[in-house]
């Protein structure tokens, strides 16, 4: 006979939280969101940290280059998608890591026989305007000199201008030695009230370039996600078919951490690529697992070694694999035995497996139940699909902007792979996923300020200053229909 849970589907807005004592110790501002994306060995620190408990998914309407380096600068880590070739998926991975705080390996450059028309197309194309010239042309070639906007007027000099016409030399540039200290390069960028400092090798080789900029960045982001080398930390979303080739190139190119994305999780073959990605990098390499929404599904995971498993299936808004295949479960329920189920393994093995609750957050308070019931951190589409920062296109319908925002089940997003391996021989019997709008809702920081607030705010009314911490004290009930009635505003006429 099949098997029945005893307890129906719930989710999260069927739960509420119940403060308690609030104390000088747990204040808004004394509230730490830090948490551990990795598995770790209990009372040793995990290898990779996020600073705010917040990840956007692995899709192409939301985790692209842009939005890796603005979550990453907030504190969160983002997942870009793996819904491309693989090169262009590395490309985008290595972007990032050169946009990092701290020594840039420039990757724009031309050598002296270019021309202003070179500059034009990469700065329009890049609206990068910093551009070393090298005597070959490469990032590491001999350094001849920089141009900058200053260096020349695009109304007036002719496009066919060579650059080592228009560049300011080596002779005139500060630079400094490959070695010095991001302090000392920053010091000298003020002292000399430059933008930026190209650093050389001993032969005259461009090393890598100091921004201005990114000082600036530092002092305003505190909680941004960096790695020893001053790069932000970025993690790449993975299949379970071509991940003999996708994940090298994805490691060769910087990735932080690798996350198996599928509806269903519980499968050999996640096994297989956690068993691959062990024996290849032999820890060095980490890497999550998912999705599943009860325990047995988790062990089988965490046994296999994933070093962070995700929960959730069929809750996403663009969903709908639950109508299409009728398999899922609701995401507090599923949170909440996972959670039951990590707490378990880590006290049988000493390791904790990080769980991260995946899709389904509409409300910003949503999030802080996903806290509160276990969950590490969590994982959203929709609510960064919104920001300037994600890859989809502004759309503007009536007098309102959307953003639109598809599902990586949809027709549209799997198109890549018919493009990639000619049409017909990848056909879709039926689409997990759909193809939406959503309003748009301006740049990530600006939200995310606003949601970290109501997470810390909540936090606090529940007297905990951590995570760990919150999920041992915190406090929650069921709803009943009528208690969700109480909850909004009632038996009044809103004015606005
Ligand atoms: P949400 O934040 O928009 O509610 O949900 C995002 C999550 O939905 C993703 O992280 C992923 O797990 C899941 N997803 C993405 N595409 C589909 C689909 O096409 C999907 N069905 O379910």
């Amino acid at each position: 006979m099949a098997t029945y849970f005893d307890t129906p589907s719930r989710t999260f807005g069927e739960y509420l939280l119940i403060p308690a004592l609030t104390t000088r110790d747990c204040t808004p501002d004394k509230v730490s969101l830090a948490t551990p994306l990795t598995r770790y060995k209990i009372g040793k620190k995990p290898e990779l940290t996020a600073n705010i408990p917040l990840v956007s998914a692995g899709m192409q309407a939301v985790s692209g280059t842009n939005m890796a380096i603005a979550l990453a600068r907030e504190g969160g880590f983002c997942f870009i998608y793996g819904s491309q070739s693989i090169q262009a998926q590395a490309e985008m991975i290595r972007t990032v890591k050169n946009n990092r705080a701290g020594f840039v390996t420039s990757k724009w450059n031309l050598k002296p026989a270019d021309t202003l028309q070179d500059i034009l197309d990469i700065k329009a194309e890049t609206d990068h305007s910093t551009i070393p010239i090298t005597s070959d042309g490469s990032p590491h070639g001999k350094l001849l000199g920089i141009i900058t906007s200053k260096d020349y007027r695009a109304s007036r000099d002719d496009p066919k201008t060579p650059v080592e016409k228009l560049m300011t030399p080596i002779s005139k540039l500060i630079t400094d030695q490959a070695g010095i200290s991001l302090k000392a390069a920053n010091d000298k960028i003020w002292d000399h009230k430059i933008n930026c400092l190209p650093i050389l090798d001993k032969k005259g080789n461009l090393n890598s370039l100091v921004f201005r900029k990114d000082y600036d960045q530092s002092k305003t982001n505190p909680l941004s996600l960096l790695d020893d080398q001053k790069r932000y930390l970025v993690g790449a979303s993975i299949n379970s078919h071509d991940y003999t080739e996708r994940i090298p190139a994805l490691v060769e190119a910087g990735a932080d951490l690798l996350c198996i994305d599928s509806s269903d999780g519980y499968s050999v073959w996640q096994k297989e690529t956690i068993e691959f990605v062990r024996k290849k990098y032999k820890g060095k390499v980490k890497i999550g697992a998912g999705n599943v929404v009860d325990a047995e599904a988790f062990n089988y995971l965490a046994d296999a070694g994933a070093d962070f498993i995700k929960i959730g299936i069929g809750g996403g808004s663009i969903c709908i694999t639950r109508e299409q295949k009728g398999i899922g479960r609701g995401q507090a329920s599923a949170v909440i035995e996972v959670a039951k189920a990590r707490d378990a393994y880590a006290k049988k093995t000493g390791e904790y497996i990080p769980i991260c609750s995946d899709g389904g957050i509409v409300h910003d308070y949503h999030v802080t139940l996903a806290l509160a019931m276990g969950a590490d951190f969590v994982m959203m589409g929709r609510y960064f699909a919104r920001f300037d920062e994600s890859p989809s296109a502004k759309v503007k319908r009536g007098n309102d902007f959307f953003k639109e925002y598809w599902g990586e089940g949809s027709n549209r997003a799997r198109n890549w792979q018919r493009y990639q391996m000619g049409e017909g021989k990848n056909s879709l019997s039926f689409a997990e996923g759909v193809d939406s709008y959503i309003p748009y809702a301006g740049p990530l920081k600006d939200n995310l300020a606003v949601t970290i607030a109501k997470v810390k705010s909540t936090m606090s009314n529940c007297g905990v200053a951590s995570i760990p911490e919150f999920h041992k004290k915190a406090k929650l009930t069921l709803v009943s229909d009528l208690s969700l009635v109480e909850g909004a505003p009632h038996d009044l006429i809103v004015r606005d």
